[in-house]
Parts: structure tokens; sequence; C-alpha cells
């Protein structure tokens, strides 16, 4: 697999008012011994806590979403009485199935305790729906229904967006691409995100599609202020 940190491409840059970090997903269930764990997950908490602070206090935009599903969720395999990561494809739903997971209430769905929520401005959630899921925090799985992030921050003046969290191959792609179709200019964190690698999709082919929709790549470390 072609490690992430390998694709950054966009150099040295310094973090102004127009830039806004999307810290996403970084709930108890996306880390190890969470409901759907994300390898190495632990790994970038560090990390993004450090860029939080720095976006916070340099008077950049900071926005967390959440995973955000009520009982019975349709992306859940227990709805259907299926296992988890089996495909399904239904309108708003899949490729794959997930294990129960971030379900509205629950410690899994709370932001990991060492994400500092005091470093951040808004905190988006997603997925409510019980029938369409949302893996992007722009819009829903159906590709039309807005989450008002976009709103939130068109409204603030921001120009460009930096991604982080989890996964790579989902909620980052997802919330990248779409934030690159919506105009800013999107920046993937390499080495502050970690994939899921589901059956039925591929690291590759999410870094293709972000490829494809104008979508770069940083590191952390190309970031000053
Ligand atoms: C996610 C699978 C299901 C994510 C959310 O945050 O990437 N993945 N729900
Ligand atoms: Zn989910």
């Amino acid at each position: 697999m072609t490690s992430l940190s390998t694709l950054a491409n966009y150099g040295q840059t310094t973090i102004k008012k127009t830039d806004a970090l999307l810290v996403i997903d970084m709930q108890y269930d996306f880390i190890p011994g969470g409901a759907l764990a994300v390898a190495e997950g632990d790994a970038i908490i560090k990390p993004i806590s450090l860029l939080m602070e720095k976006f916070f206090t340099t008077g950049a935009t900071v926005v967390c979403t959440q995973d955000w599903h009520p009982q019975g969720h349709h992306s859940f395999a227990s709805a259907h009485g299926k296992n988890p990561y089996d495909p399904i494809e239904q309108p708003g739903i899949g490729p794959v199935l997930w294990p129960d997971h971030c379900v509205i209430g629950t410690k899994g769905a709370m932001l990991h305790e060492a994400i500092p929520t005091s470093s951040c401005h808004a905190i988006v959630r997603k997925g409510y729906t019980v029938n369409i899921d949302s893996y992007s925090a722009f819009l829903e799985n159906d590709k039309k229904t807005p989450t008002g992030l976009h709103g939130y921050l068109h409204d603030r003046g921001i120009r460009r967006i930096f991604v982080c969290g989890l996964a790579f191959d989902y909620c980052v792609q997802f919330t990248a691409v779409d934030g690159s179709n919506q105009n800013f200019e999107a920046i993937v964190i390499v080495d502050c995100t970690k994939a899921v690698h589901s059956p039925s999709t591929s690291v590759e082919d999410a870094i293709a599609t972000m490829k494809q929709h104008a979508v770069q790549f940083a590191l952390s470390s190309d970031l000053s202020w």
C-alpha cells in the first residue's frame, strides 16, 4: 500500500485567517478499542491536537465532525441481519455495511477526551438520517442534502480547508472531494489521518479519486504560523 506520507506535494505554507482545519470523526468508536476501530487511529490524536491549538490561536477556523447515528441506522449490518463489512448497494448506503458505531448518546460517539474541543469553533454532526449515511461533512450520501458546513465556512470567508482525522478512505476522502467540488482549496494532512481498509474499496482508489478532484496533500510539518 502507498505510504500516505509519500503523497505530500503541497509544499510549505503559512496558515491564514481564511483557512480552516476540519478534524473528522476523532471519536472513541474509530480509535483502537472502539466498535469500528481504525488501526493506529490513536497515533494521530496528539499531532491533531497540536494542529487544532495552532489553527485556533492563529485566528483560523477549526471544525470537528462527529459521526452521529440513531440506533438501527441503515449503515449498520445489524439493521439488515447481515455481517459487518458485507457488501450492500442501496441508495445512500454502502458499498459495505458496518458494525454498529457512533450511536447517539453512547461513549463510542463522543470525541476522544484528548481532542481539545476548547480549540474548536464548531462541531458538525452527520449521519443522523436513519436511511442515509453521510461520509462527507458537506453532503449526505444522497449527494444532495447539505449538512450546513459549506454555509458556515463560506460565511466565515474560508478559502482553504485542511482535512485530517478518520478514516482516510471514507469520511476524509468524501469531505475533501466535496469541499474541492464546492470551490474550497482542499488539502489532506497525510500524517494526521489513517485508513480503515474495508473490503470493496481501496486506498489507491481513494487517492486516485481525490487527485481527480484536485485535492492536494501536505504534511503537518509543511504548515507554519
Ligand atoms: C466512517 C465508516 C462509517 C468514517 C463513518 O468516519 O470514515 N466510516 N462511518
Ligand atoms: Zn458511520
